[in-house]
């Protein structure tokens, strides 16, 4: 196996025995494969596209294959089987719409190969993954462009199951495969399509911030509980709201309560979502911190998405762990998608939890959090009177993913460090390494101001476009505004190009750089856009505030 798609790629290289996450390299091959599959469906849609014949169902097929693959989603092999054996379907009738169109496109491997068995799917994947790509800045473009596309899948596919949709993403998105295929595109070429990943990334960020806020309402200042109550419960993690408001509405009146884990944080700080007085709060910490949370929340967990963390052999909790949409792990009980229009049944998650304990309290206080843009907007005059008197100095963007490097710890120190004339905005599970610190308050702004999912960096965006246009500034980077970003996974690629695009310089990107970013690739970041790896805490503060 090889992969190198998150912070995590082992020995800064890459995982080659198995993958630090967990990935066993029956599951890396598959995903492998399952990769190349979308590139060869592309070329299908791409040609049928020439004539305006659109296949909704590759189009789903071939997002819904991203995000299966993202770090952390699913580690379930016959899953991965399955979805392989029905992309080869999908690939057959497409050739024969094809043929019904006089189309033809050149027949290679891409669109030839087939493997039905899992070893004979694990033997194409062999010739076929990350290191086919000889020529390493090629390689390491590609692969950027796939990691974004990877993010941008997820965000496509949770809009979609609120109704919302872009169709202009999916052709994008299967453009992108095709030119990850093109053996002609120069460097420079790729390095286009690795910016318009980004333009479509803020194009997709913005479908997911418009299916989420027509669906639940704006986010609102909201303080979040972190302690429990003393009714059985089930817990939910990962970023689908439509998940969360089904899991709400089955379980209301059952006596079951329902908390947050991580990336579903946010959930709170929706209008719609606070109706349910059995909503309780939020239980633990950011993803990685389920191996402890899950044994003392005592009940079913449902994870909507990533981020799954292989359970330990002693863990007490494997026979309560659910799974939906593109997440699995095998052994875990996964719930299909509901039949015939129906919602997906959460029945048996919601029978277990009624036998089970209440959750045992690991903490107790509040999290303040929902600095959304409608909501900082609402608070705009305050916002500007407090930076033109000086009282806001500079605004810290710490957005991203947390993960369990210690070296993390780098967030924490540098967000206790800060000076009390800054503030923090926020957003994605990197929040966790300093939202429970008492940094305090600015005239009533507080000092870390968090607007939701990793998917809510959109909202980010669209504050400093918008503290632009009142300061009446040329240039977004004029702005008294770092970023200083965590990433782990493919969705923090995405928002990385999403900012880039933005216009969005000086990026300080941590705890390392991407490892999948060859010399040359790093080199042309750099000095383009000012990308900088992060350094201590003590010289970062005094560089960041000089
Ligand atoms: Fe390694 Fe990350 Fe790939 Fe997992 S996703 S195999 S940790 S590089
Ligand atoms: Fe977190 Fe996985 Fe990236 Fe959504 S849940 S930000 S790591």
């Amino acid at each position: 196996m090889f992969c190198y798609q998150c912070q995590e790629a082992s020995k800064g290289t890459g995982c080659e025995i198995s993958g630090v996450c967990g990935k066993t390299p029956e599951v890396s091959a598959l995903q492998d494969l399952l990769i190349y599959q979308v590139k060869g469906l592309s070329h299908l849609t791409a040609a049928l596209r020439l004539v305006e014949v659109e296949s909704l169902v590759a189009n789903k097929f071939i997002v819904e294959s991203l995000f299966m693959t993202i770090t952390n989603a699913n580690f379930d092999d016959t899953r991965f089987v399955d979805q392989i054996r029905k992309g080869l379907k999908l690939r057959s009738e497409l050739k024969v719409l094809l043929k019904n169109h006089n189309l033809e496109v050149q027949e290679t491997d891409l669109l030839t190969w087939t493997a039905l068995t899992v070893q004979e799917m694990e033997q194409v994947a062999q010739r076929v993954g990350v290191l086919s790509t000889e020529n390493e800045d090629v390689r390491s473009l590609r692969e950027l462009i796939i990691y974004g596309l990877k993010g941008m899948a997820a965000y496509l596919e949770h809009a979609w199951n609120l109704g919302f949709d872009d169709p202009s993403v999916y052709a994008f998105i299967q453009r992108a495969l095709v030119a990850t295929t093109n053996d002609q595109l120069s460097a420079d070429e790729l390095t286009a399509l690795v910016l318009e990943t980004g333009k479509y990334g803020v194009s997709v960020m913005a479908v997911l911030d418009k299916a989420n806020t027509s669906a639940y309402g704006n986010p609102e200042i909201s303080k979040v509980n972190i302690g429990v109550r003393n009714n059985p419960a089930i817990l939910i993690s990962g970023h689908d709201l439509k998940d969360m408001e089904e899991l709400l509405r089955q379980t209301e009146g059952t006596g079951v309560d329902v908390y947050t884990h991580s990336e579903m944080l946010p959930a709170h700080y929706y209008p719609a979502f606070k109706k349910y007085s059995h909503f309780v709060g939020n239980y633990g910490g950011a993803w990685w911190s389920q191996v402890t949370d899950f044994e003392t929340f005592n009940g079913p967990v449902l994870f909507t998405t990533n981020c799954i963390v292989p359970p330990r052999k002693s863990a007490t909790y494997t026979d309560r762990i659910y799974t939906t949409g593109a997440a699995g792990y095998p052994g875990f009980i996964h719930i299909e998608e509901g039949k015939d229009g129906n919602p997906k049944d959460f029945s048996s998650i919601i029978e277990q939890a009624k036998k089970l304990a209440a959750p045992t309290e690991i903490e107790t206080g509040e999290i303040i959090g929902g600095f959304a843009h409608a909501q900082v907007f609402a608070l705009a005059d305050k916002v500007v009177d407090a930076v033109k008197s000086g009282a806001i100095r500079r605004f810290f963007v710490m957005a991203g993913c947390d993960g369990r490097m210690k070296e993390r710890s780098y967030y924490t120190d540098f967000a206790q460090q800060l000076p009390n004339d800054t503030v923090i905005l926020t957003a994605g599970c990197a929040k966790y390494r300093y939202n429970k610190l008492p940094l305090g308050d600015i005239g009533g702004i507080p000092r870390v101001l968090d607007a939701g999912q990793c998917n809510d960096s959109y909202s980010l965006a669209v504050i400093a476009l918008k503290l632009k246009e009142v300061f009446e500034l040329n240039d977004i980077n004029d702005l008294p505004i770092t970023y200083n970003i965590a990433w782990y996974e493919q969705k923090a690629v995405i928002v990385l190009l999403a900012l880039l695009h933005l216009g969005v310089k000086n990026i300080h990107l941590g705890p390392t750089l991407p490892v999948f970013l060859s010399e040359n690739v790093a080199k042309v970041l750099v000095e383009n856009f000012g990308i900088a790896p992060i350094g201590s805490v003590e010289e970062d503060l005094k560089m960041f505030l000089a």
